[in-house]
């Protein structure tokens, strides 16, 4: 028998109202079933957001930097379950165990910050303009959050959220993805016992429809924010418009590195490969387009294939895999179906370009590092979002036409340049229209104390991570304190 996972409502592991469950199995090996969730509905949403709405009230009382000491005890209990929580999150999630690692250790990183920031959350005293008047802002918690996780990052992404949204006093429900609610549920378990008010946490498993979009819609949940398709994104921006939510979006991207003749090309290369096939290209940061410069030696793109080719595929959990499965049958259908893309718009298959077949590949959702040559700029090949190993080599001419192709995708969330001009590094930094620019390091791998997020239609201008994202987990308030005796008529009486 598999077993039988739970919701975390009200104080309580219970299951769906309606007793449904859904399955979680293994993407390297379906037979593999990890266990049964709450397949839940708007029911247990009501019920999570009506418990949260009282967790709101208790914990927005605890002063901040207890609040942060929380999510400090959060971070230890991380640390010490870092090898289970990652050897679980590759099981379901498919990425290498080094990598599923790193992703735990984005958390821990995450929660000791917001650790720290229980101690600052500053506000400003400013001077007045008046005489014997005070004028400061504080920062006050919002009430319930919303929030919505994307199965790649299944530890790092929620800890980005729910640490802050905690740490400004807010209390949260979480619908983790459904590829990976396991991850999710132990997170849940070490918020619990490192002191999280039982009702400041909310954990309600299921599928977009059915609870994401009663969580969106519910008049109750003030901030929403959300990780996944800009397709998804826009339908919960529509929501959240028309009922004056807060919102934070992360969406899709289609990054790019640039290489340029003067580069360290073996850390051009280090860097596409790691920025391509890394997390088997399932990142909103991953490299899908390699924009090359003409004069970058010809022998580069011979090694990019023969390493990209070298790549062993497998299970995340075997030492020796250097890349893992996509996440389902329905992220294969959508990869296979770029390659029948590329096909139509005639581009030069280098490398991959099928389901990868063999011992151990047979039964998971596994497909090749695949690399295409020729690809014109604004074609769907070198536009569209794959997520997954394909990579398209852009040649341009120069610098300039670099930024161009660059910047002329609707996404805009990382680049890379490969270079050791300086100046063409600070021209990257100051052209390239994204919201995170790397000189000589790939186009994955923003590190967790630094704002994040991109532009255009990546975002919708929050970012998480750093310092930035408790600006969105809490309103400012302003407050006067006139002690002149008399009325005091801003504008008026000083001038
Ligand atoms: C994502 O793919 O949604 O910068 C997040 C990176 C990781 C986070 C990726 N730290 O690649």
């Amino acid at each position: 028998m598999p077993e039988t996972f739970k919701n975390y409502i009200a104080g309580e592991w219970v299951e769906a109202a309606s007793g449904e469950t859904f399955e979680n199995r293994n993407p390297a090996r379906p037979s593999d079933l990890i266990g049964l969730f709450p397949r839940s509905g708007a029911e247990d949403v009501e019920r999570a957001v009506r418990s949260a709405r009282r967790g709101f009230e208790a914990w927005s009382r605890v002063p901040a930097p207890e609040r942060g000491s929380i999510m400090r005890r959060a971070g230890d209990l991380m640390s010490e379950r870092k090898e289970e929580i990652a050897r679980a999150a590759t099981r379901e999630m498919g990425k290498v165990l080094l990598e599923t690692r790193g992703d735990v250790q984005e958390g821990i990183d995450t929660a000791y910050y917001a650790g720290t920031e229980g101690r600052r959350l500053f506000g400003h005293v400013v001077p007045s303009e008046l005489p014997d008047k005070w004028a400061m802002t504080y920062r006050r918690p919002i009430g319930v959050c919303g929030i919505i996780t994307p199965f790649n990052f299944p530890m790092a992404i929620p800890t980005w959220k729910i640490f802050p949204a905690l740490l400004c006093g807010n209390s949260v429900v979480f619908k983790p993805g459904e590829d990976v609610p396991h991850t999710a549920t132990l997170f849940v378990e070490i918020l619990l016992e490192a002191g999280v008010h039982p009702e400041a946490v909310q954990l309600v498993h299921g599928f977009g429809e059915e609870v994401g979009a009663p969580l969106v819609e519910h008049p109750d949940v003030p901030v929403i924010s959300f990780t996944g398709s800009t397709e998804t994104g826009r339908r919960i921006g529509e929501v959240c418009g028309r009922m004056h939510k807060r919102l934070s979006l992360e969406m899709g991207g289609k990054n790019a590195q640039i290489v340029m003749p003067d580069a360290d090309l073996e850390l051009a290369l280090d860097g596409v490969l790691w920025g391509a096939f890394g997390t088997t290209g399932q990142r909103c940061t991953a490299t899908s387009r390699l924009i090359l410069h003409k004069d970058v030696d010809a022998a580069f793109v011979d090694r990019l294939v023969e390493r990209a080719s070298a790549l062993r595929l497998g299970d995340g959990l075997e030492a020796e895999t250097e890349v893992g499965p996509l996440i389902n049958q329905a992220a294969l259908d959508k990869v296979e179906s770029y390659m029948q893309v590329a096909r139509d718009e005639g581009w030069e298959l280098l490398c991959g370009g099928a389901r990868a077949s063999g011992p151990g590949l047979d039964e998971g959702y596994f497909f090749q590092p695949t690399i295409f040559r020729g690809v014109q700029p604004g074609s769907r090949m070198a536009c569209e979002e794959i997520f997954g190993p394909v990579l398209s080599i852009i040649t341009v001419d120069d610098f300039d036409e670099a930024v161009r192709v660059n910047n002329e995708v609707r996404y805009g969330l990382s680049s890379a340049v490969y270079t050791n001009d300086v100046r063409l590094a600070f021209r990257a930094f100051q052209e390239l229209d994204n919201g995170i620019t790397y000189v000589n390091a790939p186009t994955i791998g923003a590190e967790a104390h630094l704002p994040f997020g991109g532009v255009k239609e990546t975002g919708n201008g929050h970012r998480e991570g750093g310092w930035e994202v408790y600006e969105f987990y809490s309103e400012t308030k302003v407050c006067y304190l006139d002690y002149s005796g008399t009325l005091q008529r801003a504008q008026i009486d000083n001038y």
